[in-house]
């Protein structure tokens, strides 16, 4: 099949999450051709049956604003009529779904078959925008499939757009053969400087993450356990971490290593994963540390209990209430039989629930019941 694929290039779920089906579906035997404004951050070799068509948008003193949407609606066109594509499978609808509507209409009967992925904040905030309300709802009701990546935010989509909107779960996934632990000795020594348990937290450090909860944590697990806490990416809440960093004068405990690429090798040094977000479709961060068999302490928010099990794969505590998820790390991690145990059901979890081989196939049959339509 010939499939287009829209997504956010940038470090963010939505793209990896992209990135990843359309490096999984050209390793399948499907042509795949990314169309998006730069190269997508996980799409940095050279695969055999993947393009990436980069969407330039014009400018000229009267635009003030940037038109991406419409620069990428032309792109959209374009690529469809060179390359012949069956599919369009876009990924967070703002404003990709809108792009693709307009593409779609321009093209008519030879446009190709509109699936909209939606991921979280599209809907559950951004979306939610008086101004854009309209336009998401109306370019769901025009996709020819629209997929939700849980069914928290399946349900969430139907209570904000409309209660008919036929919405598929296709959750997230994990190339759990990548994302295992492995032997990192050299990175462990020079993190655990001092033998002490790691926690971890990886994210774009965006408000919603709540990264300074996880310091909050941290200096409550060190009253009890000697732990460090190393925080992989950047973003808007970075310069805040810090300044609390040093306010709780835990600043020789915890390690920024901004944004990094080698996830599994620095999740394999991780004992305990942090998700304490304000919202969350999925947490695919998550899963990916799971995958790597370390269990998550995680906020009960959005789509988290339905890749964390509560009790068996990690625990879940009310949003802000860092008292409690400090004591659950410490319950991990002052009892290695739990802990492993925990580890164990971590990895299993992620190889049997959501596992890349499982989900792709998913996709694949979506493809062939819009296309045979
Ligand atoms: O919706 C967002 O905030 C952006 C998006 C991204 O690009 O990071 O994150 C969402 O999509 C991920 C992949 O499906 C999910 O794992 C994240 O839970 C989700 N983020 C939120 O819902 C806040």
């Amino acid at each position: 099949m010939r499939i287009g694929i829209v997504c956010y290039p940038t470090y963010g779920g939505s793209g990896v999450l992209a990135t990843e089906l359309g490096q999984a579906l050209a390793k399948r035997g499907h042509s795949v051709h990314f169309v998006t404004y730069a190269q997508p951050m996980r799409l940095d070799r050279f695969q055999d049956n993947i393009y990436y068509h980069e969407v330039e948008t014009p400018t000229y003193p009267l635009l003030e604003f940037n038109l991406y949407t419409l620069a990428l609606a032309g792109k959209i066109i374009d690529v469809v009529k060179y390359e012949q594509l069956d599919v369009l499978h876009v990924h967070y609808a703002i404003p990709h779904a809108i792009s693709g509507y307009l593409s779609k209409e321009i093209l008519g009967p030879k446009a190709p078959k509109l699936i909209t992925t939606l991921h979280g904040t599209d809907i559950t905030l951004v979306g939610l925008e008086p101004s854009f309300h309209p336009l998401v709802k109306f370019s769901l009701e025009r996709s020819d499939m629209v997929t939700a990546v849980s069914g928290f935010l399946q349900e969430k989509t139907r209570q904000n757009f409309g209660q008919d909107l036929p919405i598929r779960v296709i959750p997230n996934f994990v190339d759990t053969a990548l994302y295992q632990r492995a032997d990192c000795p050299q990175l462990a020594r020079h993190v655990k400087t001092d033998g002490e348990f790691v926690l971890m937290h990886i994210s774009n450090f965006r408000p919603v993450k709540r990264v300074q909860d996880c310091v909050r944590i941290l200096a409550k697990v060190r009253e009890t356990v000697k732990a460090k806490l190393v925080l992989v990416g950047d973003g808007p809440e970075r310069s805040d971490v810090e300044r609390l960093v040093r306010e709780l004068n835990v600043q020789d405990h915890v390690l920024f290593l901004g944004k990094q690429s080698a996830l599994p090798d620095i999740l394999s040094i991780a004992d305990i994963f942090l998700l304490p977000s304000q919202q969350e479709s999925f947490g695919l961060s998550a899963l990916e540390a799971m995958s790597c068999g370390v269990p998550v302490v995680a906020t009960n928010i959005g789509g988290i209990p339905e890749v964390v099990e509560h009790g068996e794969s990690g625990y879940i505590a009310e949003l802000g209430d860092v008292s409690r998820m400090a004591k659950y790390c410490v319950e991990l991690l002052t009892n290695t039989k739990k802990l492993n145990v925990f580890r164990e059901k971590a990895r299993e979890r992620a190889v049997t629930k959501f596992d890349i081989d499982l989900i792709v196939p998913m996709y694949e049959a979506l493809y062939d019941e819009a296309v045979s339509k």
